[in-house]
């Protein structure tokens, strides 16, 4: 419950730290314990439109300012967050819950992603290419869009934030953020931190509120031309139908239901590592988490068993807690869906092997806990190797060699990370090759991308876009040709042709 000493927190429109016009608010918890950290404003379509003409109007100034001056400025930002990394990494176990090392590794995510972008305003690189015609010159040019409506999710609640703000700011556009409900706190704390380092008033404003009111003013809010979103495969078709009258360019990041292959020549302790990583880390709420595993026949048997073994070593508590590997989910929702998961899975005829529990007790208090599950004599068909369960559960499925676990890798609807275990090359390329997935890892697990690559996937995971590497600026420009006619005469493209 909140207390007089709770603290509030406000929107930022246009410099300014306000109120949502009606009023309301709603609480963030801590995930681990039930405390409240903090009370923000649950606006509504008003507040979107107020930050949309602020954002609208500094982008008249900040689209002339130059990029590397921009750029300066994600540097700077970059730099603040590194001497920060502890407070924000802290902040992270107990809004979020995931453990402390982990939490360290999603702000240096964002610090990566800050001065990777930093180092884009330097280059923004088009091209020059000759003309068909003499005295004409030909270049091609990124140019800003406009404002940029960011939506989040609480799983990587100051990564992800960096992944979409970064490239958009330092390509000269202006953004209206609402983190996620979850997470409002890491959200508003990064937004000042953005503030502190330099970007002007209006440049990024944050409306703190729920999807159905702020996202969706957001999505058909006629002057945000562009709107990126990590989350559920349903919101992002909502999100693609709505933003559809409008013409919006619509970057869309959602589910993912990866696998970790394991052939028999692999190394099986380092594929047990891997998955446990991939499967247990963020408690399995990462886009990325390896919810199912594909072990050739020879090596099922003993993978499993080391498997488990190694899961009910785990230990579960609150994230800033020194030792515990594995921390809460995100609330009681996410509880009961993955609790629901274990019934559908036992009810599919699959095999639990450990897990299957909410967990109390032993200082796990009011936490939304769930013990790493593992289930064996996984069906490919089954519902929990199909559908997203966003938690500690992993499906262990049996196959007879690397061509049939390839092909039940691809036999879903998503695609974004892939993973195979193997020391033949042959049939490391043929994964590459062949896997239907926008990330694929040889001799590690599915999570562990780095900033300078592209991030997202293929099939139901978006929409053929892609963050963070050179792929994000694609998402935040427009190309616009030029051609530049210095012979003083009106030449005819496709009909003069100059000797
Ligand atoms: C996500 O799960 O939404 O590769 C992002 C990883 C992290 C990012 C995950 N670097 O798992």
């Amino acid at each position: 419950m909140a207390t007089a000493a709770t603290k509030s927190f406000k929107n930022f429109i246009g410099g300014e730290w306000v109120d949502a016009a009606s009023g309301e608010t709603f609480e963030s918890r801590n995930p681990a314990n039930g405390e409240t950290i903090g009370v923000f404003p649950r606006s509504s379509a008003e507040d979107v439109d107020r930050a949309v003409e602020a954002a609208k109007q500094a982008y008249e100034e900040w689209r002339l300012v130059p990029a590397p001056r921009r750029g300066e400025i994600l540097f700077r930002f970059g730099q603040l967050l590194a001497e920060q990394k502890d407070d924000f990494a802290d902040l992270m176990a107990h809004e979020m819950g995931k453990v402390l090392p982990e939490a360290a590794g999603d702000v240096q995510e964002a610090i990566d992603m800050s001065f990777y972008m930093g180092g884009e305003g330097r280059r923004l690189f088009g091209q020059t290419t000759p003309s068909e015609l003499r005295d004409k010159f030909n270049m091609s040019v990124r140019m800003p869009i406009g404002v940029v409506g960011v939506i989040t999710p609480w799983n990587f609640p100051i990564a992800i934030p960096s992944w979409k703000i970064a490239p958009a700011l330092v390509c000269g556009n202006t953004i209206v953020f609402k983190p996620a409900t979850d997470t409002p706190l890491l959200g508003e704390r990064f937004v000042e931190l953005l503030a502190e380092a330099g970007v002007p008033a209006g440049v990024v404003n944050v409306v703190h509120g729920g999807g159905g009111e702020v996202g969706d003013r957001l999505v058909r809010h006629p002057d945000v031309p562009v709107i990126t979103l990590t989350g559920s495969r349903e919101t992002g078709v909502a999100v693609l139908r709505n933003a559809a009258d409008n013409l919006k360019h619509v970057h869309l990041e959602l589910g993912g239901k990866n696998a970790i292959i394991v052939l028999e020549d692999a190394d099986i302790d380092l594929a047990v590592e891997g998955i446990v990583w991939s499967a247990f880390g963020t408690a399995g709420q990462r886009c990325t988490a390896a919810s199912r595993v594909i072990v050739q026949e020879g090596a099922y048997e003993e993978l499993q068993k080391r498997l488990v073994a190694v899961a009910e070593k785990l230990r579960l508590g609150p994230g800033w807690e020194e030792g515990v590997d594995v921390g809460p989910v995100i609330n009681q929702g996410a509880l009961e869906k993955i609790h629901s998961y274990t019934g559908i899975g036992k009810d599919e005829g699959a095999k639990l092997l450990t897990g299957g529990e909410i967990a109390g007790g032993d200082g796990l208090g009011d936490g939304y806990f769930y013990r790493p599950t593992i289930f064996g004599d996984v069906d490919p068909g089954m519902r929990i190797a199909q559908e997203e369960i966003f938690g500690p559960t992993t499906a262990l499925i049996r196959v007879r060699d690397a061509d049939e676990a390839v092909r039940v890798s691809n036999g879903i609807e998503f695609g974004l990370s892939s993973s195979i275990f193997t020391r033949d090359v042959n049939k490391a390329f043929r994964a590459m090759r062949d896997l239907e997935a926008g990330i694929t890892y040889i001799n590690a697990g599915t999570i562990g991308a780095e900033v300078h690559l592209p991030f997202g996937g293929v099939k139901g995971t978006g929409n053929g876009h892609r963050e963070a590497g050179q792929a994000a600026l694609d998402v935040f420009t427009e190309w616009k040709s030029i051609y530049v006619d210095y012979s003083g005469k009106l030449q005819k493209a496709q009909i003069d042709t100059p000797s």
